[in-house]
């Protein structure tokens, strides 16, 4: 794994991990769960906020847990970074292996469950539940809708995610899916570093 993709994958396990314990557990996750509701403007118990909470549980379940390889019931930042690792591994069936992953935060990102992503529901899951700054996520939002349309499509979210999981390219906009990036690895030219969001540079 290359200090780029090491640098991504910290900041997504620093946005999972709401209460800064260094450590992934369902409680992170009953927490996203609240703060998203509460940004879509979703009452506590409402139909909307229980289905936000169960697909944000079973993102834990499904996704995050079964990396607890040592059955702590916590995913250790080793335990994350490894099972990540493991899961890019396999680059002839990593669309396959990806998949699960991509499906999972897909429906968790559309709360409402239209099959596209508006800008609020972005900015409700990637601001106010996991803490990227919410005017960053406003701009990753456009430049993540690649076709311009004002919508996340479930093929833009899984170009972005797959991007965001697997590119090197220290210019590749989705690598600032949970915030700006800020490289401090003797890797990477310090002109190569993007400093904000780099709009439209994706062919
Ligand atoms: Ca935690
Ligand atoms: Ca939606
Ligand atoms: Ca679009």
């Amino acid at each position: 794994m290359d200090d780029l993709i090491l640098h991504k994958v910290q900041m997504y396990f620093d946005a999972l991990d709401n209460d800064n314990d260094k450590t992934l557990t369902e409680a992170d996750f009953h927490t996203i769960a609240v703060r998203y509701a509460e940004a879509l403007g979703h009452a506590p118990n409402s139909g909307p906020a229980r289905e936000i909470s169960r697909a944000t549980i079973a993102y834990w379940t499904d996704l995050v847990r079964p990396m607890d390889t040592d059955g702590d019931q916590r995913v250790t930042f080793e335990e994350f970074r490894s099972a990540i690792e493991q899961m890019l591994s396999h680059t002839t069936t990593r669309e396959s292996v990806l998949q699960p992953a991509l499906d999972a935060w897909f429906e968790l990102a559309d709360a409402d469950r239209s099959g596209t992503l508006t800008k609020s529901e972005w900015v409700a899951l990637f601001g106010h539940a996991v803490g990227a700054p919410v005017r960053h996520c406003g701009q990753v939002f456009d430049t993540i809708d690649t076709d311009g349309d004002g919508l996340v499509q479930r093929a833009e979210f899984n170009r972005a995610v797959t991007d965001f999981l697997c590119s090197s390219d220290p210019s590749n906009p989705a690598n600032q899916l949970f915030g700006p990036i800020a490289i401090s690895g003797a890797d990477l030219p310090a002109q190569q570093i993007p400093i904000g969001m780099r709009s439209q540079t994706r062919a």
